[in-house]
C-alpha cells in the first residue's frame, strides 16, 4: 500500500470553506436551541470561522448567505476577514424566505417575482465583485405541493429562461453554481431535484455553470460516488455541500453518520482529479450544529474530511488497476479497504506538528479558553440564527 510519507505532501491542498451559518443558532421546525456565545453579527461569525482555520490551517475561506449575512460595506467585511487571517468565499443566494416566493422564485408564473429573484441574484454578483468571491451559489425552494398545483414543463422552461439572464452576469472569473436537492421544502415535485436537472440547467449555459453536489441531498441509498464520477468526467462538478444524514436533509457533521460513504467519494473525486492545485472542484461544509458547540463541530467536520482524504490518497491505484485487468474481484476490493481501514490520526497529529499547528485540533480549541471568552463576551445583542 502507499504509505503516509508518499502523500504528505498532497495534504497541502486541502482547503475546505466554512459556511458562515453553521455559526448560528439553529434547529428543526420544532426548536432551535439557543447556546451561550453565539454570533450577534456576521463579524462574529468570521471571527469564529477564522478560529476553526487557526486550529486547523484547513479552512480558509468562509461562505457568506444573503440575506442573513447582508453589510453596508462588503469591501470592509472582506477587509476584516483578511485581518483574521481568512477571505470571503462563496455567495449563496436566498429566494426561500420572502413570502413573494411561496409558490416559487425563478420558476413563477409571474414575471414580476422573477424578476424579484434575479434581482436579488445580481446583488449577489455586485457583492461578489466587492469580495472578490468566485462562486454564485444558488439553492431554489421552487417546487410543488400537490399535482396539478404547477406545470412542470413550465416551470423548467422559465428556470432555464432565469437562469440564463443571471449566467449573463456572472463575470469571466467567476461561475454560477447551481445546486439540486430531491425534495423539502416542496414535497411533490422540486425544480432542480436531481444532479441530472441540475447538469441540463448548466450546460446550456456554458463553461462557468456547474452543479453543487450536496451530500444530504439525495434519496437514500443513492450512489453518490457515482454521481461524484460521472459529474467529474463531464467536467461540471464545480463543488461540495458536505454534511451527514441518517434520514433526510439532516446537515450533521460530515463523516458522522457514514465515514465509509465519505471515503467513497474522496475517492472518486481524487480518481477524477477533483483534488489538488489543478482542480477548480470547491470543497464546503454545509452543515447545522443544532445541540453541540458549533466551533468545534466545525473543526471535528474539517478534521473528518482531511482524514478521509488522507485515507483516499492511500489507494494503490496500480494494485487496482492491476486486479481490475485480471478480473480479481477480491482483490481489488481488499486494496479499496486496506486504504479505507487504515489508521492515519497518528500521521496527521505529527503532520500538523511539522507545520505548526496543533497535534489534536480538538484538544487545543477545548484548552484554548476560546469558548469561554465568547460565551462571557457576547452577551446583549441578538444572537444570529441560521434562518
Ligand atoms: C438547502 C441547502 C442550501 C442552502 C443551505 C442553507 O437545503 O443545502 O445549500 O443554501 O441549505
Ligand atoms: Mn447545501
Ligand atoms: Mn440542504
Amino acid at each position: 500500500m502507499t504509505d503516509f510519507a508518499a502523500i504528505a505532501a498532497a495534504l497541502e491542498h486541502q482547503a475546505i470553506e466554512l459556511p458562515s451559518w453553521a455559526f448560528g443558532n439553529s434547529g428543526t421546525r420544532f426548536k432551535v436551541f439557543g447556546s451561550a456565545g453565539t454570533p450577534r453579527s456576521v463579524e462574529e461569525k468570521i471571527a469564529d470561522a477564522a478560529t476553526v482555520h487557526r486550529f486547523t490551517g484547513l479552512a480558509p475561506t468562509v461562505a457568506l448567505h444573503i440575506p442573513w449575512d447582508r453589510v453596508d460595506d462588503y469591501a470592509a467585511l472582506a477587509r476584516y476577514a483578511e485581518d483574521h487571517g481568512i477571505r470571503l468565499g462563496t455567495i449563496n443566494s436566498n429566494t426561500f424566505q420572502d413570502d413573494d416566493y411561496k409558490l416559487g422564485s425563478l420558476s413563477h408564473v409571474d414575471p414580476k417575482v422573477r424578476q424579484k429573484a434575479i434581482d436579488h441574484h445580481f446583488e449577489c454578483i455586485d457583492i461578489m465583485g466587492e469580495t472578490g468571491s468566485r462562486d454564485l451559489k444558488i439553492w431554489l425552494a421552487d417546487g410543488t405541493n400537490y399535482p396539478g398545483q404547477g406545470d412542470l414543463r413550465g416551470r423548467q422552461d422559465r428556470l432555464a429562461e432565469s437562469l440564463a439572464t443571471i449566467y449573463e452576469r456572472v463575470g469571466e472569473d467567476q461561475r454560477l453554481v447551481l445546486e439540486y436537492k430531491f425534495f423539502e421544502p416542496a414535497f411533490y415535485h422540486t425544480d432542480v431535484p436531481d444532479w441530472g436537472t441540475s447538469y441540463a440547467q448548466v450546460a446550456a449555459l456554458g463553461d462557468r455553470a456547474v452543479v453543487c453536489l450536496d451530500t444530504g441531498h439525495h434519496a437514500p441509498g443513492t450512489n453518490i460516488e457515482f454521481i461524484v464520477m460521472q459529474l467529474l468526467r463531464l467536467g461540471k462538478l464545480g463543488s461540495f455541500d458536505f454534511n451527514s444524514r441518517f434520514y433526510a436533509d439532516d446537515d450533521l457533521i460530515v463523516g458522522a453518520a457514514d465515514p465509509f460513504q465519505l471515503f467513497r467519494i474522496i475517492v472518486e473525486v481524487v480518481r477524477g482529479g477533483g483534488y489538488g492545485p489543478d482542480s477548480d472542484v470547491a470543497f464546503m461544509l454545509d452543515q447545522c450544529h443544532n445541540i453541540e458547540h458549533k466551533i468545534p463541530g466545525q473543526i471535528r467536520s474539517v478534521l473528518n474530511v482531511q482524514e478521509m482524504t488522507a485515507r483516499a490518497l492511500l489507494v494503490d491505484r496500480d494494485a487496482l488497476a492491476a486486479a481490475e485487468e485480471t478480473g480479481d474481484v477480491l482483490a481489488g476490493h481488499q486494496v479499496f479497504m486496506d486504504a479505507f481501514y487504515t489508521d492515519v490520526r497518528a500521521d496527521l497529529a505529527a503532520w500538523r506538528e511539522e507545520r505548526g499547528l496543533p497535534a489534536d485540533p480538538m484538544r487545543a480549541y477545548a484548552e484554548s479558553g476560546y469558548q469561554a471568552e465568547i460565551e462571557t463576551a457576547r452577551v446583549g445583542g441578538s444572537q444570529m440564527s441560521w434562518t
